[in-house]
């Protein structure tokens, strides 16, 4: 079967960003061709907020007037959109959110306690920022010890999920095996030798490093900030997915929302309902620089109120 190819799909993104490989890796399984903007890894990020609201965390998929905030919810949509092949099977999406939780909180202190004295004064101020708590590389140099044992812990999950089949998805690479890999990849490229320490006698996680590897990006195309805005403003948001009427929150489209992540980076984003489902929240906002907009959240990990 032939690859789709999601040209209209946008990624705002750094190269060093673990969660922006996660979704690159995910359109190299779909052998996807899209467009590349590269963004700021500190604020400000003038070229981006306008799209999202306020929202500053990376990477943010664009596809139009659509705008996608969390790597759970660009995969979902990826797929939804261009559903061959399958990438997406059994607890996947649980695995997704245990790689973005608690494997990815054990690999930050890792690298960054190990790289400590070579980060900038300003990548420290902005993650403070971020996080609302102080980024204090000593602290995390003192935690490197319980943090490697995590980590290998978490590599012996990936181990143990490969013994009766060649990805974590099955018989084909899937959403687990790019949200599981981001973290292999993050810390493999910082700190690759206390990596390759804590990856020791787990054969099987590195022969499927090696094939995650392989698996690329597809086919990217870089773009500029400013022609994303124009295309955002030249765009109508798509149909947006039926509000659920079962939903505990008893909004209703219509009313005015705010929507922001559960963990670090809750800046808020302020809009109009359009639908709140049990996998999604979409709301619309208007911005001078863009028009009209639709930007989606996951709902696992993001707090909807009124506002
Ligand atoms: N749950 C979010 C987490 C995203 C995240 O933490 N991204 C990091 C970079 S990989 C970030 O935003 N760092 C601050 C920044 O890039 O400004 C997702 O899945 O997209």
């Amino acid at each position: 079967m032939t690859a789709p190819a999601p040209t209209d799909l946008i990624l705002h993104h750094y190269e060093t960003s673990p969660f922006s490989e996660k979704v690159r890796v995910h359109l190299g399984i779909k052998g996807a061709s899209w467009r590349s903007v590269l963004i700021p890894n500190i604020m400000p990020k003038p070229e981006l907020t306008p799209l999202t609201g306020g929202y500053r965390r990376t990477p943010v998929m664009q596809i139009g007037a659509d705008i996608y905030l969390d790597t759970q919810i660009m995969l979902a949509e990826i797929e939804r959109r261009w559903p061959s092949p399958r990438t997406v099977s059994g607890p996947d999406w649980a695995v997704n959110l245990w790689a973005d939780r608690l494997m990815f909180q054990a690999a930050v202190p890792l690298i960054f306690g190990e790289l400590g004295a070579h980060v900038p004064e300003a990548f420290i101020k902005d993650r403070e920022q971020l996080s609302g708590r102080p980024f204090d590389p000593a602290a995390m140099a003192a935690a490197v010890p319980y943090m490697a044992t995590q980590f290998r812990g978490h590599a012996a999950f990936i181990e143990a999920g490969l013994a009766d089949r060649p990805w974590l998805s099955g018989n084909r690479p899937g959403v687990a095996d790019a949200a599981a890999w981001m973290n292999i990849w993050f810390a493999g490229r910082n700190v690759p030798e206390t990596t390759a320490k804590l990856l020791a006698g787990l054969p099987r996680v590195l022969d499927w490093s090696e094939r995650m590897r392989a698996l690329g990006h597809g086919d990217r195309t870089e773009m500029t900030g400013a022609e994303a805005l124009g295309i955002a403003r030249a765009a109508e948001p798509a149909a947006a997915p039926d509000h659920d009427p079962a939903d505990p929150s008893g909004l209703q489209p219509g009313a005015a929302v705010v929507v922001m992540a559960d963990d670090y980076g809750r800046d808020p984003v302020r809009g109009v309902l359009v639908a709140a489902t049990p996998r999604s929240i979409t709301l619309a906002r208007e911005d001078a620089a863009v028009g009209r907009v639709h930007v989606h959240t996951p709902r696992v990990g993001y707090v909807l109120m009124a506002g």
